[in-house]
């Protein structure tokens, strides 16, 4: 028996069997199969040789029907729910093909085995080898019609690109005018509509059946979400960013926030590579997100810019920055070859399509209905939810969203909810829950949810804040440890410097208290001790972080948060930029000078991997001033208010990322727990109002 899913393991020996193939073991805890942990752990003891051979499906006896019938759900429960199964290549890989009456009867036989395991079987491609034919197939297991596989794709990519677009037509199954009619229904803004740009967050889902077949049906224009659900097996939660650099922070936001298990970068085919397709690229390297490309407006790109630009896009993937492995996907084994491969994060498959005469839409389809969740976490544990939006909705009162990073939280069940302004949790009661609009039961981890919240003003919540099991015990911090890796600076980093951290859908500035180094540029590396500016949070060890200002300045991994800082906020004057030569002499306008004359310049081989492109940041600038109205804590001065967080002049130059140096931070981000959970909960001191 030979199962191919996600990427391509080495044929498992007995020791290995059942305890899950590919990268994500730990998905097997996700999904529920009924009876699956105990059947796991008897797997460890079995003997599976007897079905490794090509043709174990073609006359199997009942020991061997068995055996690969508990085969089977291993893998669905180690993939959440699917698994792609090739009938005609044995275990070792060698020998492979099948005679046309072999092939038949053991497509047979794993009809049968789909019907014993209550799973959909669906052909993906059929080839032929050198003895015969190969064919592989997906099972994709029933499940409760309030239950669905959940995927969430972050849409990124330059303004104009064709994502709101796109989008619109793969989720209301009509295609563009080229004028932007399709993207309409996408927008959640009045302003959006009038100027057909992003500028939010937006979210549209599109819902397959067990065996792949597009579920949204829309009604004048309007998608039932709930049908949708209620219909699908499989649904993909498209997170629609916005492509203009004004809105660098909301995309990063989207990023970070909404825990996107794939990234789809889009490239108008006659534009290329131009504004912000780095900048996101560079970003979702950063937070190591499985990137796959979209080129849209093929209809209308001449032939040879096509190929113009479709060289750079190699050169861009191929570089030492990507150090990805590009692949054009035409054909539709083009499209099982790279989903299968796809979570190694080294394969980049990239569609040509066109949104006004639907080119390749099918392939883009067909791959999207083959992705499956990256999320590892186990539904048993304590559970963690952590918060990316809060809305009023008159008649049921505060509602919150976001994603379950781990654990189960059914109803009833009791949380604590925080962290407020003074770091307290309080607890909640969920009365009710959400999964696409849909009334469930429970949500497990990896899976997004809203929760109507009783009792509690709307003004008490906050993005970033998060719902978790009083076991935890949650603390929150004002404090912690980080490693962090500076991909961009134009001149150096020292301490007291101040930027925006990005935590999960933690939003803060964070000023510098300590660095391992005196100063930091760009491609450098350091243990940083930061503390927030504003109000403790929650964080664990282990997030990955984005620390920036303007365009990504750093990334990181959280090492050890630090709940025992005193809780008097630190406020430091921050510091302005450094020159290169730096003398510690900050004067004001001798720094912004410096900063002028070494714009750009960034000297290191990771910062210059990666390449460069668009405007300055200053807009970024304007956009964090009409968000941030909480951080004007400035002091008057003269009768002018002066707001004090602000740590100098934003970037010029690109800002891309080395993926091998990210790696290398990743690798070193583990190992260090976290202490925060030795002390009792504080709870709040006064009642939450109605
Ligand atoms: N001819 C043609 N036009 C397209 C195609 N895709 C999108 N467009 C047009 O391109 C324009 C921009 O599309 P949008 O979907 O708004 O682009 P976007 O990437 O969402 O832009 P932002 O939200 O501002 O970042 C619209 O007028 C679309 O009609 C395509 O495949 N072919
Ligand atoms: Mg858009």
């Amino acid at each position: 028996m030979n199962n191919i899913r996600r990427s391509s393991p080495p044929p498992p020996t007995n020791s290995q069997v059942g305890v899950g193939v590919g990268i994500k073991s730990a998905r097997s805890n996700i999904f529920n199969v009924d009876g699956l942990p105990t059947l796991m752990q008897q797997q460890l003891n079995i003997d599976y040789s007897s079905i490794r051979g090509k043709d174990v499906l073609v006359q199997p006896t009942e020991a061997q029907l068995e055996l690969l019938k508990r085969r089977l759900l291993d893998r669905i429960a180690d993939s959440c729910g699917e698994t792609i199964y090739e009938i005609g290549v044995g275990e070792d890989g060698s020998d492979c093909g099948l005679n046309a009456d072999q092939f038949e009867a053991s497509v047979e036989t794993l009809r049968q085995l789909a019907n014993a395991i209550d799973a959909d079987m669906v052909k993906l491609r059929e080839r032929p080898s050198e003895k015969g034919k190969i064919g592989q197939f997906l099972l994709r297991k029933h499940i409760e019609t309030t239950d669905f596989m959940e995927i969430r794709v972050a849409v990124v990519g330059n303004v104009d690109a064709g994502k709101s677009t796109l989008l619109g037509v793969l989720t209301h199954g009509e295609l563009d005018n080229g004028r932007g009619h399709a993207r309409q229904r996408l927008f959640r803004h009045k302003h959006e509509i009038e100027s057909g740009r992003t500028s939010s967050v937006g979210n549209d889902i599109l819902g397959f059946d067990g065996i792949g077949n597009v579920v949204n049906k829309p009604d004048h224009g309007h998608l039932d979400w709930v049908k949708i659900c209620e219909k699908s097996s499989k649904v993909i939660t498209f997170i629609d960013l916005a492509g203009h650099e004004r809105y660098l922070k909301t995309t990063v936001f989207g990023m970070t926030g909404h825990a996107p298990d794939f990234g789809m970068l889009m490239i108008g085919a006659n534009a290329g590579i131009i504004g912000m397709t780095k900048e996101h690229l560079g970003l979702a390297l950063a937070l190591a997100v499985p990137v796959f490309v979209v080129v849209t407006k093929i209809d209308m790109c001449p032939p040879n810019v096509l190929q113009d630009n479709m060289k750079l896009l190699f050169k861009m993937l191929k570089s030492q920055g990507c150090r990805k492995v590009p692949v054009v996907v035409r054909s539709q084994d083009d499209v099982v070859l790279s989903a299968t491969n796809f979570v190694s994060e080294r394969l980049c498959p990239i569609f040509q399509v066109s949104n006004v005469n639907g080119d390749n839409l099918e392939l883009l389809k067909m791959f999207l209905n083959l992705l499956s969740t990256r999320m590892a976490g186990s539904e048993h544990l304590p559970a963690e939810f952590q918060i990316d939006d809060v809305y009023s909705v008159p008649g049921v009162g505060t509602v919150v969203s976001g994603t379950c990073l781990q654990g189960t939280i059914k109803l009833n069940d009791n949380l604590m909810l925080g962290p407020n302004a003074v770091g307290s949790f309080v607890p909640i009661t969920i009365k009710s829950i959400h999964r696409k609009r849909m009334n469930v039961e429970r949500v497990r981890c990896g899976q997004t949810a809203s929760f109507a919240l009783k009792k509690i003003k709307r003004t008490y919540l906050r993005k970033g804040m998060v719902m978790v099991s009083p076991e935890l015990k949650p603390q929150a911090c004002w404090e912690f440890e980080g490693e962090i890796l500076v991909l961009h600076h134009p001149t150096t980093i020292s301490a007291r410097y101040q930027a925006m951290v990005h935590c999960g859908s933690i939003r803060q500035t964070a000023s510098i208290v300590h660095m391992s180094r005196e100063c930091l540029r760009t491609g450098d590396k350091a243990h940083v001790k930061f503390r927030f500016i504003k109000q403790p949070e929650y964080i664990r060890a282990g997030q990955r972080l984005v620390f920036r200002e303007g365009r990504t300045k750093a990334v990181g991994n959280i090492l050890r948060p630090m709940p025992h800082a005193a809780a008097s906020p630190y406020r430091p004057k921050p510091a302005k930029m450094q020159s290169r030569a730096h003398n510690g002499n900050n004067s004001g306008s001798n720094s912004a000078n410096n900063q002028q004359r070494h714009n750009g310049q960034g000297s290191s081989s990771a910062a210059a991997a990666a390449g460069s492109g668009g405007a300055g940041g200053s807009k970024e600038g304007s956009e964090e001033k009409q968000q941030n109205g909480d951080r004007r804590e400035g002091t008057r001065r003269g009768g002018k208010r002066k707001r004090n967080n602000r740590s100098g002049a934003t970037s010029t130059a690109a800002v891309s990322s080395s993926s091998a140096a990210v790696a290398s931070i990743n690798g070193n981000g583990n190992g260090v727990s976290s202490s925060s959970n030795s002390n009792p909960v504080e709870t709040m001191s006064e009642p939450i109002q109605n």
